[in-house]
Order: C-alpha cells, then sequence, then structure tokens
C-alpha cells in the first residue's frame, strides 16, 4: 500500500506548456492511420536532444507555439466498459510480486487486448496495439539470451572488453537504498517546477505532440490520489534525480564503464578544472523514471549509441527487447521502427533491485500491469572505452537513416567522437591500448569516426 501522501493539498488546474515534435507526430500518425498496420513509412526516428531515445514518442522539440485545449488534447477511455477494467484490476499489487513472469505477461496482454480496442485514436491505443503485437511473438528469455549474473560475474564479463549483444540481468548493485515512489516525489521540493510526460490520452492528430508538460505539483496528486477508473498512466521518461550518488550499479563503476564522465569536460576546453563543465549539457548519466501503474513505453533504441542501464526500486516492469539480430533483422528494423516484427522478442520481468544493463543499439520496449501498482526505476547511459567501434558503429546506424534536421545530435555526438580521439591518439603514443580493445581497434574506430565527420559535413551542405 502506498505511504500517506502529504501532497493532498494541490489541485491545480491542468498546464499545456507549448505542444513539442509536431512533425514527427505527423509522421507517426502517418504510420499509424492505418489499423492493421498497412500505410508504412519507412524513416526511422532519432532523438536529438540527447540522453533520450530515438523514439518519436520522446521527442521533446519545441516547434511550435499554440497551447491547445485540454479537451483538444485528451481523450478519456470511457468506451472500456466496467466489466473490462474489472480484468485489468483482478490482481492486487501485494500478488503481483511473486507471480512468474509468463502469468505476468499473460495478464498484460488481457489487458493490452482491451485498451487495444479504445474507439478513441490516442497514444494509449497505439501503444497498447504495438507492444500486444510484440508481446504476442516474444518469449520468455533463456539463460543465454538474458544473462542473469551475480555482481563478480557482471564485473568479469565488463573487463573482458568482449561484446555481448545480450542483456545483463544483477541484483542488489545499486547501493543507494530502494527508494519508493513517495519518497522520491516528497523530495521535489518546488511543486511549480515543470516536468515532461508522456500521456496516453493524448489524441493521436497532427498538431498535438504525444508529450506534454505538467508541475510537480499536478505530479504528486495524480500519483498520491489515482482515479482507479483511469486508464491514462502518465510516464516520466525525462525526470532529474535528486540523487547524486549511489544508483550506477557497481559493476558498470570501473575505469572501463567511466568513459562518458570523461566526455562531459568540453573538447573546447582544455582544463581538467571543475570549472570548466559547459553549461547546457543534459544529465545522461542518470535520471528517474516514474511511471504509473500499466504505463507502456513502444519499441526503440536509446538514442548517441549509449549503453543503459535500469534498476526497479519500487513496482514491477517488463522488459522486452529483440534478441542478437541479425544485420538484416536490424536493417529492416531501422527501415521501419514502428511496425517492425521480425526477428527474435524476449522478455524479462523486473522486481525491485534488479538491475538490466543492455548494449547500445537494443531495441526494447517497456511494459507495466495496471494491477501491480507504479513504478519507480532509475536509469543511467554509461559508455565504455572496450567498445568504441560498436559505439561508433551504432551511431552511424542512427545517423544511416535518419532525418538529421537537429543540430544538437550532430554537436555532442561530434564533440564526444573528438575527445575519444584524442584520448585514444594519446593511447597509441604511449602504447596503452589494451583498454581500447587494442591498436586495431582504435584505428577501426578512427576510420569510422571520420566515416561519421563526413556524413555530418554532406548534411550540414545539403
Ligand atoms: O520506463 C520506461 O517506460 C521506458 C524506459 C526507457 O526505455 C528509456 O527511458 O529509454
Ligand atoms: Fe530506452
Amino acid at each position: 500500500m502506498s505511504p500517506p501522501c502529504p501532497w493532498s493539498a494541490h489541485n491545480e488546474p491542468l498546464y499545456f506548456a507549448p505542444p513539442y515534435g509536431i512533425w514527427d507526430n505527423e509522421r507517426l500518425l502517418n504510420i499509424w492511420q492505418d489499423k492493421e498496420y498497412g500505410e508504412i513509412r519507412p524513416q526511422p526516428f532519432s532523438n536529438p536532444s540527447s540522453g533520450t531515445p530515438t523514439h518519436p514518442a520522446f521527442l521533446s522539440k519545441n516547434q511550435h507555439e499554440s497551447s491547445p485545449q485540454e479537451d483538444e488534447v485528451l481523450s478519456d477511455f470511457s468506451d472500456i466498459t466496467d466489466a473490462d477494467t474489472i480484468i485489468l484490476q483482478d490482481v492486487p499489487e501485494a500478488e503481483a510480486l511473486p507471480i512468474s513472469d509468463e502469468d505476468f505477461v499473460s495478464r498484460v496482454k488481457g489487458a493490452l487486448e482491451l485498451q487495444g480496442k479504445c474507439k478513441t485514436s490516442n497514444v494509449g491505443r497505439r501503444q497498447a496495439r504495438r507492444i500486444l503485437q510484440l508481446l504476442q511473438l516474444a518469449l520468455p528469455a533463456s539463460p543465454s539470451e538474458a544473462l542473469q549474473l551475480s555482481s563478480d560475474e557482471a564485473r568479469a564479463q565488463v573487463d573482458t572488453g568482449r561484446f555481448v549483444s545480450t542483456p545483463i540481468i544483477t541484483e542488489n548493485e545499486q547501493s543507494l537504498p530502494l527508494h519508493t515512489v513517495a519518497q522520491f516525489l516528497d523530495e521535489y521540493y518546488d511543486d511549480t517546477a515543470t516536468v515532461s510526460i508522456q500521456d496516453p490520452a493524448i489524441r493521436l492528430s497532427r498538431n498535438i505532440p504525444s508529450v506534454r508538460t505538467v508541475t510537480v505539483a499536478q505530479l504528486k496528486k495524480r500519483f498520491c490520489e489515482p482515479d482507479p477508473n483511469a486508464n491514462a498512466p502518465w510516464n516520466c521518461l525525462e525526470l532529474a534525480t535528486h540523487v547524486d550518488d549511489g544508483l550506477r550499479p557497481a559493476f558498470l563503476n570501473h575505469e572501463e564503464s567511466r568513459l562518458l564522465t570523461k566526455l562531459k569536460l568540453p573538447n573546447t576546453k582544455d582544463s581538467a578544472s571543475r570549472r570548466h563543465y559547459e553549461p547546457g549539457w543534459k544529465e545522461v548519466e542518470k535520471w528517474a523514471l516514474l511511471a504509473q501503474a500499466g504505463a507502456l513505453t513502444e519499441p526503440h533504441q536509446d538514442s548517441h549509441g549509449y549503453n543503459t542501464y535500469i534498476t526497479v526500486n519500487q513496482g514491477i516492469i517488463g522488459f522486452g527487447w529483440l534478441s542478437s539480430p541479425t544485420p538484416e533483422e536490424r536493417r529492416a528494423w531501422c527501415r521501419n521502427p514502428m511496425t517492425f516484427v521480425g526477428g527474435k522478442w524476449r522478455y524479462k520481468v523486473l522486481r525491485p533491485g534488479q538491475t538490466v544493463y543492455f548494449p547500445s543499439g537494443t531495441v526494447h520496449f517497456v511494459f507495466r500491469l495496471k494491477a501491480a501498482g507504479d513504478t519507480l526505476a532509475f536509469g543511467g547511459h554509461v559508455l565504455r572505452c572496450s567498445q568504441i567501434v560498436h559505439w561508433v558503429e551504432t551511431m552511424l546506424e542512427e545517423k544511416a537513416g535518419s532525418d538529421i534536421t537537429n543540430e544538437e545530435l550532430t554537436v555532442s555526438a561530434l564533440a564526444y567522437l573528438e575527445r575519444v580521439e584524442r584520448f585514444v591518439r594519446q593511447a597509441l603514443k604511449t602504447g596503452q591500448v589494451e583498454k581500447w580493445g587494442g591498436a586495431a581497434s582504435i584505428r577501426r574506430f578512427l576510420a569510422l569516426k571520420q566515416k561519421f565527420m563526413k556524413i555530418c559535413e554532406v548534411v550540414h551542405r545539403s
């Protein structure tokens, strides 16, 4: 049961920030307007604002000035009957924790089937249909498809420097004691601060973004006084954590996995002084994932070729992914990210204390069961010295299919690459090449980096 909520006094009207990602949503609408996913636009998406996944649902580019009215934007789920919602709620939170992964998934599928029947064309219906489609194909991951490792085993695996395409699942790797949703929200002292949420009730329409902005007060109220009949769970994917230490899993807290931290020092300033961090860099090494019960995230790969970890702190999170795709499957995914169903889809259900770590380029989706309660997880990106070739290959792949319209992706990706070039050129001089995967790996990285620069130049010129 949720602890008593201190924020119930707040009851402010809904506030809409200017919409985000207009043209991307338009593309998305084109793709999804055909119920059977028949009409496909072969355009992968890229989220330019760094740190966020390449799925259009995450886009937060402010491209529009008008503020739509609430009733223009939000739909309800009133065509789902009371009888239907009973099925959605038929497993209490306490009983949900020990159920098997298969049982969890079959209950999620039941809920998604209902949600997919909603008559209104909204974000939630699109998410439900897409994730149901994948869960119908997905199997529970076998031990070789998701490596369930102890702390020492995970550390040893990372230390080998060998690329492993499978996710790694570990336990108790977060040194900070697990946090609850209530604890976390309670530490947000400024109720007037704004956060962006993905709202399933938003209608799919040309001029309406699928992400909107609310205040912390609204967020607290929403989580504190949930409406049992509401079927539009909010998902906060861009939330800053107010915890600095103890989030990064222990097995990723060594030199090999600390590359991204070193790239934050801007290339333009040669000083290693702590005064020289440039303003405007987005925090990508840690964030919070706060989601209402039942919230979904459609398949995507995280941008910038980042590796990612997610540690569940409260609730149960279903994690699905495209398991070790072949090059052909990856190409097909890149061509049609919104409709691709090929390859082997696998899932794992994560419980409090468990971390999933997955390498750059992993196509993944997230599902939750309404009856299993709200969830809080901490996520973060890492870059690894030994994986610089795979990293730049993933960024090239991201670039290849996407429509490069945003400077930011180019700027931060290039700044990262420039800095790593300095590191590895120095390593070639000093002979300390092992940590970078050896001299051959460094040379390959430098060649691919050149290729990346050339593509950027071409895009800029045209
Ligand atoms: O928690 C979720 O729903 C999505 C997490 C995720 O994949 C991401 O933030 O990139
Ligand atoms: Fe992601």
